[in-house]
């Protein structure tokens, strides 16, 4: 049997409801009785949500298939202490995470959704609506040059942009300048581009100091997690003027954001759909089905973290 713990895509959710007696712990009333009914037999879980409690309430549980590749909300620590395998959807989104980087720098840069407004509410016949900034000739910084920040940095060279980066290491036999100090990044960059990892290790690691490096002219887009940055400080500085604007797909406390945001006109927000196409999102429930499929068959996983 199978816990889900969260909604997952139709054709996804169809597939592991042939293979398993499926139970939607999002949809109890009771949490703590559904959990206590379905631990004996429970030996999967789907979706993310997962902390070493829940793991402990099942004794039976040997794997977690998570739904996205981001797994910072599965304790990956307690899984690998308590013999859980856990997967998550690598590179079947890279693409569509990264064009939709490039939409909201492009957005942001040019105030397309300002732009928007303004033809429909009959504002062009009788004013200009004004001159603004390009991507061409600019230095993108991108925190985080994994399987997405390098298809985000192709699309960008090919914006003529110029791409730096910065992550825990200096990666062999890649083409851009490599920065150890985020702040140094930022203070010589126009934009930067967060495509990190979240959790514990790169909580709050674009922080005040980052966002000055960045500074008035600088713009930002996030499309991993709001938790790598200091959001407090971050809207506080858009408000001010402190820093130039911001293309966020994500928030540390989404889908409920703050308040200040929605008055802001140098941001441009999205509800956190980066990987939200039709083809990307049926891959990565093909892969979530695969990962499940191969556990049970007792074969290698296809994409494993723990
Ligand atoms: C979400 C994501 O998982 O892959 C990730 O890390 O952030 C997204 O693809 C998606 O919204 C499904 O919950």
């Amino acid at each position: 049997e199978l816990l889900q713990t969260h909604k997952l895509l139709d054709s996804c959710e169809a597939a592991i409801a042939e293979r398993f007696t499926v139970h939607k712990l999002h949809e109890a009333r009771d949490k703590a009785a559904l959990i206590a009914e379905v631990a004996p037999k429970v030996r999967a879980i789907a979706g993310g949500n997962v902390d070493g409690k829940l793991m402990d309430a099942l004794p039976k549980l040997e794997i977690i298939a998570n739904f996205g590749v981001g797994y910072d909300t599965i304790d990956t620590a307690a899984a690998k202490a308590r013999n859980i395998r856990v997967t998550n959807t690598p590179n079947v989104l890279n693409d569509a995470v990264a064009e939709m980087t490039v939409g909201l720098m492009i957005a942001l840069a040019r105030r397309i959704p300002q732009g928007d407004r303004y033809v429909r509410e009959g504002k062009w016949p009788s004013g200009t609506f004004g001159l603004f900034s390009e991507l061409t000739g600019k230095t993108a910084g991108i925190l985080g040059l994994g399987r997405i920040g390098k298809e985000i940095a192709t699309r960008l060279t090919a914006m003529k942009m110029r791409i730096v980066y910065h992550g825990r290491h200096r990666q062999e036999g890649v083409p851009y300048v490599y920065y150890s100090d985020l702040a140094d990044m930022a203070r010589d960059s126009d934009w930067l581009v967060i495509v990190a990892p979240g959790g514990q290790g790169t909580q709050g690691i674009v922080s005040r100091t980052v966002l000055e490096a960045l500074g008035a002219q600088g713009m930002l887009v996030n499309v991993a997690r709001g938790t790598l940055v200091d959001e407090a400080a971050m809207l506080e500085m858009l408000q001010s003027g402190a820093l130039g604007g911001a293309a966020l797909d994500v928030f540390e406390n989404e889908p409920n954001i703050r308040d200040g945001f929605m008055r802001l006109d140098n941001v441009v927000l999205a509800p956190h759909q980066g990987s939200a196409t039709h083809q990307t999102r049926q891959a990565m429930g093909a892969l979530v089905v695969a990962n499940l499929d191969a556990h049970f068959a007792g074969d290698p996983l296809p994409s494993a973290v723990v």
